[in-house]
């Protein structure tokens, strides 16, 4: 008998228990030990029929994602779940906690489904880049239709168990003992004579002729450049129009298709980096944290406020503090106004935005900060008002009050100094607009202790961010990258490219806006302010004037003013080629001398990617993010690269760190230029064949 599934008999009714923990994942050991048991099952006469559940926390989650990549071993999930079905006697599911992907299979092939009030179920393969391989894209429709089907298996969410009977995939919901309640009802059932329901021998309703290319244009928008969730449609359509073997078969090669491809295998990379990066090696996973019971926000600006609503939202009482009250009904008045827009799109009750205003408290002085256990200090960009700021949370806040800065690209340490208790201080870097944008980075000072970074990195899960760990550095991780592609950018235009191009090939790549539009949507003037400020500090080291400074100076700052780079019609975002910007780059080239040459979209791409895995080499080398999974769920969270690339050091091993390598050394060689000067660290594992996921 396999020791992670059992069988055992109780009240004539056999019991099939996976025990695999943490999430019951349908590894190779747990398929041999399904069918083991289902035959001790078949083989028990006692046994009026067969209830298949989960132990721990979960009904089987699904395949183990681990073993994807690797040889396929027998007995394959899909032949499991097959012999499910055809075994001959009554089977039932019984589940609880998250029956995803191949666990959801399993009820599938079985002939009643039974669920806690409280359990979900789903086919989530999609978001690992896949498609479910073992029946769900054959079965599944034949129980909801192909419409609700391909909701369910394009959209990839779990459904709750009240919403699955309402369509007729749970045949009973139960609450209390899971156990109890399925010896009963497959108890019932026996009594009742209740038939087999091979779902498998059902056929599909087709809504219309037209559902499945409908349902592609539905989604060609959102789905640009992923390849499963079209993969999904062919194979639920298979459904429609060929019988249920034929149809697995047809199952089974897009799948395939799709495990074989760099995309899945991105997206399985995705999957695991982002249950990583909340692990921070150092740190004992028993290092002590502090309760977050009560948050003060100060500034009620546009980002103070989107950060009072990650903690509203998990029902966490925030204290917003202001200089003026005028400053306090404007913040407030703006988290109101977002929460309601959230309910009108129906995402909300008015009850829940009811709740989370309820938990929202004003002041003018800092004296009522007393009592809060974490600070969030999210005013004006300047190191002389942070400190000030600092100064004034020090005097006033309880002894253990975490102290954190939203600075995106001020010293943390230098703002720690400004404390009597730097190792309460930590960067906590939102992204705009931050009640949205899932990426926080926080920023460990050196002197912040290892409490308040693990009170802070689960404190991130709370409030429904990914939180990554970084150090401190000019613009963190994110941000300093970003400084480098953007800096490419702006030198393949000044050779010769036109912004569209540099665009267009970085869209094409998958990000969700080019450089430059990206650039128009911050506000060129934000650029511009910063280099004007350094003019002024510090000339001798300050950015020579560029085209983009001549732009800002006409007040051309992008959207908001509706013309930056690219112009954009009344009310209208979609960024246009424009005569201003083109003529500001000829006089710019001329100034400079610059010959222009025809720059190809390779050299686009490779320079605007290339120079973000050197800095990333770079940042890894200085220990600012600890792994190359932290800088890949960095800018996959926080600047959309996308997902079925893996992000920029993930999809560099996937070129060849030889071939990235070597090419950045050629850029260096013909311009001298430091940010192309290979990072040691690249230079090496270049030489030694090596991935940056090996480190
Ligand atoms: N395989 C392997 N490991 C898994 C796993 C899986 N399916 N699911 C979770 N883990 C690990 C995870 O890495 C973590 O490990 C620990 O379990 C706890 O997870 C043929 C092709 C179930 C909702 O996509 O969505 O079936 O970090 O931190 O927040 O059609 O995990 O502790 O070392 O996420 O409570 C389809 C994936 C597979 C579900 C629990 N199934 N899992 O969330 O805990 S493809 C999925 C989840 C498939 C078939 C196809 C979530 C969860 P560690 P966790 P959680």
């Amino acid at each position: 008998m396999s020791d992670v599934v059992s069988y055992q008999r109780e009240d004539e009714i056999g019991l099939i228990v996976v025990d695999n923990p943490p999430v019951n994942a349908l590894g190779h050991a747990v398929r041999q030990g399904l069918l083991d048991a289902l035959d001790q099952g078949l083989a028990d006469d006692g046994a009026r029929a067969l209830v298949v559940m989960g132990a721990g926390r979960t009904f089987p989650a699904g395949a183990d994602i681990r073993e994807f990549g690797q040889t396929p071993k027998e007995p394959a999930l899909p032949d499991v779940i097959n012999r499910l079905e055809d075994s001959g006697k009554l089977l039932i599911a019984a589940v609880h906690g998250t029956a995803l992907g191949g666990g959801m299979e399993i009820t599938l092939g079985c002939d009643y489904r039974l669920a806690l009030d409280s359990a979900r179920m789903g086919l989530p393969e999609v978001n690992l880049g896949l498609l479910p391989g073992a029946g769900g894209t054959q079965r599944l429709p034949r129980l909801i239709g192909a419409q609700a089907a391909l909701d369910a298996i394009v959209g990839g969410k779990p459904m709750k168990a009240g919403q699955l009977e309402k369509m007729g995939v749970v045949d009973k919901v139960v609450s209390g003992d899971l156990k109890a309640e399925a010896i009963a009802y497959a108890r019932q059932l026996a009594d009742d004579n209740a038939p087999r329901r091979k779902v498998s021998e059902l056929t599909v309703d087709k809504e219309s002729n037209t559902v499945f290319s409908d349902y592609e244009q539905s989604i060609a928008r959102k789905k640009r450049g992923f390849l499963a969730p079209f993969h999904c449609i062919k194979a639920v359509q298979a459904a429609t129009e060929l019988d249920f073997a034929a149809g697995q078969k047809r199952e089974r090669e897009l799948f395939t298709e799709l495990l074989n491809s760099p995309q899945s295998a991105a997206q399985r990379h995705v999957f695991f980096a982002e249950r990583e990066v909340g692990k921070v090696p150092g740190i004992a996973k028993d290092t002590p944290r502090r309760e977050i019971a009560q948050v003060g926000i100060i500034g009620a600006g546009t980002m103070g406020g989107g950060i009072a609503m990650n903690f509203l939202s998990a029902g966490i009482p925030v204290k917003m503090l202001e200089m003026k009250q005028e400053a306090l009904d404007k913040g407030v008045a703006l988290i109101r106004k977002n929460y309601e827009a959230t309910a009108k799109k129906g995402r909300m009750t008015s009850e829940q935005v009811e709740r989370c205003m309820s938990l929202l408290t004003t002041t003018l002085s800092y004296d009522d900060l007393s009592d809060v256990d974490l600070v969030i200090e999210a005013v004006f960009e300047n190191m002389k008002v942070k400190k000030e700021v600092f100064g004034e949370l020090d005097r006033v806040t309880k002894p253990g009050a975490i102290l954190a800065t939203n600075t995106s690209t001020l010293d943390v340490n230098e703002i720690a100094q400004s404390t009597r208790r730097p190792e309460d201080v930590i960067g906590m870097h939102f992204f705009s607009p931050a009640n949205v944008m899932k990426l926080l980075e926080n920023v460990r000072g050196e002197a912040t202790s290892d409490e308040v970074i693990a009170t802070v990195m689960d404190l991130s899960k709370r409030i429904g961010k990914v939180g990554v760990l970084v150090g401190v550095c000019y613009g963190f991780v994110g941000n300093r990258i970003l400084h480098k592609r953007q800096a490419q950018a702006i030198s393949l235009v000044n050779e010769g490219a036109a912004p569209a191009q540099v665009d267009k090939v970085l869209y094409d790549f998958g990000l969700p806006m080019g450089p430059f539009a990206m650039a128009d949507l911050a506000g060129l003037d934000v650029g511009w302010r910063i280099r004007e400020g350094l003019r002024e500090s510090d000339p001798a080291n300050a950015p020579e004037r560029n085209w983009l400074d001549a732009l800002a100076e006409q007040e051309r700052w992008g959207q908001k003013t509706g013309g930056g780079v690219f112009d954009y019609a009344e009310g209208d975002r979609t960024p246009r080629p424009s005569e201003v910007t083109a003529a500001e780059i000829e006089k710019y080239r001329a100034e400079q001398g610059i010959d222009t040459r025809e720059v190809s979209d390779t050299e686009i791409l490779e320079r605007c990617l290339y120079v973000m895995v050197n800095e990333g080499a770079k940042i890894l080398e200085e220990g600012v993010a600890m792994r190359p999974l932290d800088i890949d769920i960095v800018w996959i969270y926080g600047y959309g690269f996308p997902v079925y690339q893996g992000g920029p050091m993930f999809w560099a091993d996937s070129i060849g760190l030889d071939k990235v390598h070597a090419k950045i050394q050629q850029f260096h060689d013909e311009t001298g230029h430091d940010d192309w000067k290979p990072a040691p660290l690249l230079e090496r594992l270049a030489k030694e064949g090596k991935r940056f996921a090996d480190l």
